[in-house]
């Protein structure tokens, strides 16, 4: 007796898109992939590799099967896998040191004292859930690929992150255009530690439910440009010059997006390349192409997570939506409210 909600579906209360109501309703969400999962595409460098497949054949069922409240199931990484996650870990921990915003990295020694973080053990997204909802309330959820943005952003309103659990194909350690689970324990789990950076996920999340197309699109590329390849930059030494043209070069950015801080190639490219380098302004920044199998050719940068989460609010009180949520933490769930 499975619920099966089909995308694009009318939703009773509201009229419009259905969203989830309930943090159970995510088990719907979570079934709905779109891209990768069990099946691969053909430039996909695990395409060719039978073994590889078969592995994430059973990635695959084992975040399909999983729903909420129940226990992440622990996975044995083989010798292959484990062997890519070190040599990806012993090279992003140098750049991050380097690169990354204060926040990331004390989060991240924590994760390495309390979740298992090492070189030669690949983390269990148990353990990080556990974490993580002690600290800000969010946890982490097997998934088998990528999800539409609507329903992926669904899972922030719920303080929810649908995490893959399979490792990249060896072959292309430091670059993958789908999100892996190197991706998101060595990008994205340390900042869902910090307080702000949560509210600011969450806040995103809520905007999403029930939004119209046009507007999910736009949130779906202010969660691209922040969470996946956002960039920060200290009140002290932010140097505009009064011609408006901003000069990365002057300003020693440090980064916070997950997309960056789990590819060392894109790492690299973005701090020591020459992207062009602007202010997170949404109505500018919803004018970016999301970029998803290449580098990105533009990053956006706040001073810090309070400044991303207010410009955040400023715009989405202008997105137009024919009721308001409310969502209730003691219940985990939305309340619909001046339903028109
Ligand atoms: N390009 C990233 C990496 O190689 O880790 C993954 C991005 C997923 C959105
Ligand atoms: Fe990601």
């Amino acid at each position: 007796n499975e619920k099966l909600v089909e995308p694009g579906s009318n939703d009773a209360i509201t009229g419009c898109e259905w969203f989830p109501k309930h943090i159970k309703d995510l088990d719907i969400c979570a079934k709905r992939v779109i891209m990768y999962g069990a099946g691969l595409d053909a430039d996909h460098p695990g395409f060719k590799d039978q073994d590889y497949r078969r592995r994430r054949l059973m990635f695959a069922e084992v975040a399909m099967e999983h729903k909420h409240g129940e226990a992440i199931p622990r996975i044995e990484y083989t010798e292959s896998e484990r062997k890519t996650w070190g040599v990806i870990y012993r090279k992003l921990r140098e750049l991050h040191k380097k690169y990354a915003c204060q926040e990331f990295l004390d989060n991240f020694e924590l994760l390495e004292r309390h979740c298992g973080y090492s070189e030669n053990n690949v983390p269990q997204l148990e353990d990080i859930s556990k974490f993580l909802r002690a600290k800000t309330g969010f946890r982490v959820r097997p998934v088998a690929g990528y999800l539409s943005a609507r329903d992926f952003l669904a899972g922030l309103a719920y303080r929810v992150f649908f995490c893959t659990q399979y490792v990249r194909h060896h072959a292309d350690p430091f670059y993958t255009p789908e999100p892996d689970t190197v991706h998101e324990l060595m990008g994205h789990m340390a900042l869902f530690a910090d307080p702000d950076f949560a509210q600011f996920s969450h806040e995103i999340g809520l905007a999403s439910l029930g939004a119209s197309e046009d507007d999910l699109n736009k949130l779906a590329t202010l969660y691209f440009f922040s969470i996946e390849f956002g960039l920060s930059c200290d009140s002290h030494t932010d140097t505009i010059d009064t011609t408006g043209k901003e000069n990365h070069k002057k300003q020693p950015y440090k980064v916070y997006g997950a997309g960056l801080l789990s590819s060392a190639g894109e790492l690299q490219h973005a701090i020591e390349g020459e992207p062009t380098v602007l202010r997170f302004d949404p109505d500018r920044v919803v004018q970016q192409e999301c970029l998803i199998t290449t580098f990105q050719t533009a990053y956006f940068y706040t001073r810090n997570f309070e400044e991303a989460q207010q410009k955040l609010r400023m715009f989405t009180n202008n997105m137009k939506r024919p009721f308001v949520v409310r969502y209730n933490a003691y219940t985990e769930s939305v309340e619909v409210l001046n339903n028109q």
